[in-house]
């Protein structure tokens, strides 16, 4: 595997990755046209401060369409592949632009999730955070409209929500979902992730800067490497006298600057680490 030379040479390895890594697992990417109902918005354009302003329940309706689909898929070989990888180095540092938790879920302990996850969420004026899976009462009142994971299989996808009316799982819910309110202040709760226009969590961005500069091997995995600042941490790696290797099908912003670019799927060229690990 080209990239068996790269990882044996390293000591301190930071890795990028995007929508890209979740492709495999069946999670479009933003590139991807959206599926049913959501076909006609762009991302981008839900993915905002002001779509929620202008229509609160659109944008919470598609984030519990992505937890669903979050939730009722598995982590891929890519996945699984980084999470085995960490153990092997002093420093590993996994950042992610990723807001599904199949990181996490995957076994990776080092991540840094910069824009967020979806499996929790906020009141929209700073009072309280909640995860979807912490068993509190609010956990249960916030992520009513999500099934509980149960569901998720024994019903083999075909699940019925509060009105009773049955919707396909991660299929996105035309009705729309109610948009639960804080107990404290009232105000609407909103997905606790990052949206275009929003400053990403300073603590996070700068340890993802600090673990960018002071590698010798970085991976830039399933990303366009088009959103910033998080498509700036390749450049400082590279700046920095880092080797930067790239695992992407197509090519990115980033492809003429990478020492190495690996034209595959990541889950597929990963799945082969994993083999000769005979995991
Ligand atoms: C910020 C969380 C300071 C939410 C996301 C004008 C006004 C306001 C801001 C800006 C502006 N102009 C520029 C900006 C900055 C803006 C930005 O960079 N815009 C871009 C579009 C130019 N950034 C921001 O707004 C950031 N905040 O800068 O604050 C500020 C404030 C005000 C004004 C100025 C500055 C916040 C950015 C974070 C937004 N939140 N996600 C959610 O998920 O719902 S971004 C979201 O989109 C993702 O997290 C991800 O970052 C991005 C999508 O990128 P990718 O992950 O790369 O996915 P994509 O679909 O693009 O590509 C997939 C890739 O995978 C492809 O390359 C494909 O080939 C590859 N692939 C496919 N299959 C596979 C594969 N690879 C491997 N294996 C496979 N099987
Ligand atoms: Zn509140």
């Amino acid at each position: 595997m080209q990239l068996d030379h790269y990882l044996s040479q390293a000591h301190r390895v930071c890795v990028l990755t995007g929508a890209g890594v979740s492709a495999e697992s069946g999670i479009p990417t933003f590139r991807d046209a959206q599926s049913g109902f959501w076909a006609s918005f762009d991302p981008a354009e839900l993915a905002t401060p002001e779509a929620f302003r202008r229509d609160p329940q659109r944008v919470w309706s598609w984030y519990a369409m992505r937890r669903r689909m979050a939730r009722s898929v598995e982590p891929n070989a890519a996945h699984r592949a980084l999470a085995a990888l960490e153990p092997r180095y002093d420093a590993f540092t996994l950042v992610t632009q990723n807001v599904d938790d199949l990181h996490g879920r995957a076994g990776s302990r080092n991540v840094l999730e910069i824009h967020g996850n979806i499996l929790r969420a906020r009141c929209a004026g700073g009072c309280v955070t909640v995860h979807r899976d912490d068993g509190s009462d609010l956990a249960a009142a916030v992520f009513a409209a999500d099934q509980p994971a149960a569901a998720d299989t024994s019903t083999a996808g075909r699940q019925s929500d509060a009105a009773g009316e049955s919707h396909t799982a991660g299929a996105p819910d035309a009705a729309g979902e109610a948009v639960p309110t804080c107990p404290e202040c009232g105000d609407y709760f909103r997905p606790d992730v990052v949206w275009f226009g929003e400053t990403l969590p300073p603590e996070l961005i700068d340890q993802a800067f600090t673990a960018a500069a002071d590698c010798d091997l970085f991976l830039l995995i399933g990303t366009s490497a088009e959103v910033y600042p998080a498509a700036g941490l390749p450049h400082a790696a590279l700046e920095r006298g880092a080797k930067v290797v790239e695992i992407n099908p197509d090519p990115t912003a980033f492809s003429t600057r990478a020492t190495l670019c690996i034209r595959e799927p990541a889950a597929a060229y990963l799945s082969r680490f994993l083999e000769q690990r005979g995991s």
